[in-house]
């Protein structure tokens, strides 16, 4: 009874544990976004212009396919839909 116990109560645990570590992993990458965004963001205008991508040539590279409103400017929305993009493709 104990035995079982302790097995359910190890169970749990480590469900709960692999879903905090995916929660904050996710918050890790999310952070990196913001950080790296307001590197690149020099008039703090919360987006990244053409000209403001040229710091980062992975984005500039890419400005185009991230963009997607067309917009000429780079949000954080579309850099987060960029990078999952990205991540999908691996
Ligand atoms: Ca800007
Ligand atoms: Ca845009």
């Amino acid at each position: 009874m104990t035995f079982h116990k302790t097995i359910i109560v190890a169970a749990i645990s480590a469900l709960s544990l692999s879903m905090l570590s995916t929660a904050s992993a996710q918050g890790f990458m999310e952070s990196r976004i913001t950080k790296k965004m307001q590197e690149a963001d020099k008039n703090k205008d919360g987006l990244i212009s053409r000209e403001e991508a040229k710091s980062m040539p992975r984005l500039e590279k890419n400005f185009d396919a991230i963009d997607t409103n067309k917009d000429g400017q780079l949000s954080k929305e579309e850099l987060t839909a960029f990078r999952d993009k990205e991540k999908n493709k691996k």
